[in-house]
């Protein structure tokens, strides 16, 4: 072979020492005196890329001589975070290239820390969609994940005086190493304009959208690398651009600024993420998103189907098709549309193909967050659209009336248009008609879809109905997070094989009492959480006592995980020790981690809240030696990852039936963190394997709040009976978290007093009880560490891993198309 391919191809120390200076010169254009940390950090991504596109090309090409069935993962968001040392350790390099950057004397763990990670994501969706990409590809299932390229991600988030304040996200100022750009893999895609009637070259009647806006839709591709095997599957990121024949017909009529205008409403469509729990925000811009990229990623899979076949008849059996959410459920009406208009299929078998392609997963049951699209908007974008799914919903709702048997009520509920008010689509519906497989995140969170917002579909096919409970890399979130614990692991049970096979870490049960497993258990976490303080000491000016308990909240502001609860519970201890200096507290640091909606105001209102109590138990001599409460500002994938391994106790509070699933809950679990948490979501699942005396339960559960609702209930009973939540309240109320201003937190105040929506005073007392227990229990700490060890050795299930071989058995019926090394 040829001397140069060596170097962008061999994975020896010499080989990553060339190809680091190669790319620094030849494409950074730099030399090493003047070179910045971002040209050293872009110089080890070339490295590293040039060393995945070699299998990435031998999986397309394999793939495709195999014309092997392939996923296809829609989802307008994938938060896949840092993407230098995940890569490094899925290649297997990363003890090689730390030695090679020692001798050409980098700082390795600087390069890592330079890297900018893309945000395209708000939480947990996201995320959850860039660890199945990491497991689909190490499980060696060919897949195209297919996203919107934001060119701002979820907004950076700084704290000033304790407010939340939004930084605009320039993720790509620097440039991004591992995207390359496609600009021949472009497609048209249309908005606006009218349906008209023709008849086609065999006589007969058809119709076609003609449009009155087009732009195109231009592919960003991330190669995404498998864990120990050859396997490179494909991000495709979707960028919005205006067709260059845009420009000139409005130039050729003098039209300048309209040209301009035009050009900059088409790049529009791919230049900012917006928020998933701001009710109301931007409407008419997402929809078009979703459109957007669906449009382009569908017509790339139908470009690729006739590439390989010559024909879409058999285009379910090539792509299982994965709606994450009903943000890309637009799929099915375009999908019919394609096929029908474009390529001449008769409704039936568009149908048939359609709906065995399509499988819809639900996040949520919030009622805020399931979308639905005014009728009058969704006509003026889409109008085809509307007429396929009008041609949907009477077939569906024809079956509805002979199935319930003339049952009017159920047609209403179930119609893909809800009638109520002004007319909306119903975008879960047209999801659950058009997909032969739906499922839930967890197991109370699939049961409660059953039960409550697609009870009736439900009734009509329940076998279309699966829970998938979710689960997350260890590949990220134990080896790259925690190098300590994962030495430790490996060197314990003597084996590596659990990154791969996570079920494996139960071997470690056997040394769960073992003093000495229990001590050096106890240093590295000490150790992590020394690490973590001292960079919040940089990022806050705020140190924490790596002894003292860390008890750490980190996901996205929002009433329903209820923040409120935690801090309520911190304000009961700060009067403990005021009231009684000589209380016997153990020491705790209270972290937070979060962003909150732009436009959601309590949501804000709590982070001010969090970072004001702070300020005043942080600065109070009394008590400082005993509480500390740190908000860590711009939690991210990067963050989490300091966060995780650092955490003695994970709080997943939640009201029960409100999280779906929480994969944070996990990901504290596998580092080693407690869990106190309710019966939520995955909380549930994790109690179950971890065991019940491995992790602290409290409040009601999902039926319990369910009957307490319907009986009526009254938050003001509670702060009129409990003298410490009236006293908790009142002193929030009292100003001395706001220098005197009784004003600033009334409406979170008032709202849990009168509202309380999500009944934090119901379940606070079991919280504040149940936190007694933790306490205590902290004290011992061979039994904690003890108790540390079987939530490491049991989380197996958790893995990603496992998640996907479901899905790939019960969802997709896929194998394994394995790329050899
Ligand atoms: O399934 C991933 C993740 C769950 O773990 C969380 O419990 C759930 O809240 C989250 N859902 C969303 C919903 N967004 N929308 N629409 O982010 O999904």
């Amino acid at each position: 072979r040829p001397k140069h391919e060596r170097i962008r191809t061999g994975l020896s120390k010499h080989a990553l020492q060339k190809a680091f200076n190669d790319n620094l010169f030849y494409i950074q254009g730099r030399f090493r005196e003047v070179a910045t940390r971002n040209d050293l950090y872009m110089a080890a991504a070339f490295t590293v890329r040039d060393r995945l596109l070699e299998r990435w090309l031998k999986s397309a090409r394999t793939f495709k001589e195999h014309n092997s069935r392939t996923v296809a993962y829609l989802s307008a968001e994938f938060l896949i975070g840092p993407q230098l040392a995940n890569n490094m350790l899925n290649l297997g390099i990363t003890d090689t290239a730390r030695a090679a950057g020692d001798e050409l004397n980098l700082d390795f763990d600087e390069l890592i820390e330079t890297e900018e990670e893309p945000g395209l994501g708000n939480g947990g969706l996201g995320r959850l969609a860039a660890c199945f990409m990491d497991s689909l590809a190490t499980l060696q299932i060919p897949t195209i994940g297919y996203g919107i390229r934001y060119e701002f991600g979820i907004f950076d988030q700084m704290i000033v005086d304790g407010w939340q304040v939004e930084k605009g996200d320039t993720w790509l100022r620097n440039g991004n190493p591992w995207e390359i750009p496609r600009p021949k893999i472009v497609f048209p895609v249309g908005f606006g304009g009218r349906v008209e009637q023709y008849r086609d070259d065999h006589g007969e009647m058809r119709r076609r959208w003609v449009p009155d806006l087009v732009v195109n839709g231009v592919a960003y591709d991330t190669p995404i690398m498998g864990y120990g095997v050859g396997n490179v599957n494909l991000l495709r990121l979707w960028k919005s651009e205006a067709p260059e024949s845009f420009d000139f017909q409005a130039f050729n009529v003098g039209n300048y600024y309209g040209a301009v205008h035009a050009k900059i409403e088409a790049e529009t469509i791919s230049k900012v993420l917006y928020p998933n729990d701001e009710p109301g925000v931007g409407k008419e811009l997402r929809l078009k998103q979703q459109f957007f990229f669906v449009s382009c990623s569908l017509q790339d899979m139908i470009r690729l189907q006739l590439g390989i076949a010559g024909s879409l008849d058999q285009f379910h059996e090539k792509f299982a098709i994965q709606l994450n959410d009903t943000h890309p459920s637009l799929a099915i009406a375009e999908l019919m549309r394609l096929l029908m208009d474009e390529y001449r299929m008769p409704w039936e078998q568009a149908w048939h193909i359609t709906q065995q392609s399509c499988h819809f997963t639900n996040h949520t049951l919030l009622p805020e967050a399931l979308e639905t699209w005014p009728i009058d908007l969704f006509e003026r974008l889409l109008p085809r659209h509307l007429e396929i799914i009008y041609g949907i919903n009477q077939r569906f709702l024809d079956e509805v009336r002979i199935h319930f048997f003339a049952d009017e009520t159920r047609v209403r509920c179930m119609s893909l248009i809800d009638e109520d008010g002004g007319r909306r689509l119903r975008m879960a519906h047209l999801a659950a008609v058009g997909s032969c497989a739906i499922n839930g995140v967890a197991e109370l969170h699939s049961n409660l879809l059953k039960t409550t917002v697609m009870r009736d579909f439900n009734d009509l096919w329940p076998e279309r109905f699966h829970n998938i409970t979710n689960g997350v890399t260890p590949r990220r979130f134990m080896v790259v997070a925690n190098p300590r614990l994962t030495r430790l692991i490996t060197k314990t049970i003597g084996h590596d094989r659990w990154i791969r096979e996570l079920e494996t870490l139960r071997a470690l049960e056997d040394y769960a009492d073992d003093a000495a497993l229990q001590e050096v258990w106890r240093d590295i976490k000490t150790a992590n959480k020394r690490d973590l303080s001292n960079w919040l000491g940089q990022q806050t000016g705020c140190l924490a006592d790596p002894e003292s308990l860390f008890d750490v909240q980190a996901k996205r502001i929002h009433e329903y995980k209820r923040q409120h609860l935690n801090i309520l519970h911190i304000i009961s201890l700060y009067q403990r020790l005021k009231n009684d200096p000589h209380a016997d507290i153990t020491p705790r640091t209270f972290i937070f981690g979060g962003k909150a909606a732009p436009g959601y105001f309590l949501a804000k209102l709590m982070i001010k809240l969090i970072n004001a109590v702070g300020e005043v138990i942080n600065h109070d001599p009394q008590v400082n030696g005993h509480l500390r409460v740190l908000f860590m500002p711009d939690f991210s994938v990067k963050n989490g990852q300091r966060l995780y391994p650092a955490a003695d106790l994970s709080e997943q509070i939640s009201l029960a039936g409100k999280e779906a699933s929480g994969t944070g809950n996990m990901k504290f679990s596998m580092n080693g963190a407690l869990t106190i948490g309710t019966l939520d979501g995955a909380n549930v699942e994790i109690r179950e394997e971890v065991g019940a005396d491995n992790f602290f339960l409290f409040g009601m559960t999902a039926e319990e709040v369910q009957q307490r609702q319907a009986a009526g209930y009254d938050p003001r009973a509670l702060y009129n009976g409990d003298i410490e939540i009236k006293s908790i309240i009142d002193l929030i109320h009292s100003g001395l978290f706001s220098h005197g201003d009784t004003e600033l937190f009334q409406p979170l105040t008032d709202n849990l007093i009168y509202h309380d929506p999500f009944m934090v005073l119901a379940d606070f007392r079991a919280y504040v009880d149940c936190q007694k227990t933790v306490d205590q229990a902290f004290r011992n700490p061979a039994s904690w560490n003890r108790m540390a060890i079987l939530n490491v050795a049991r989380i197996g299930k958790f893995s990603s891993d496992r998640a996907i071989k479901e899905y790939c058995e019960r969802i997709w019926n896929i194998a394994p198309a394995p790329i050899p090394l």
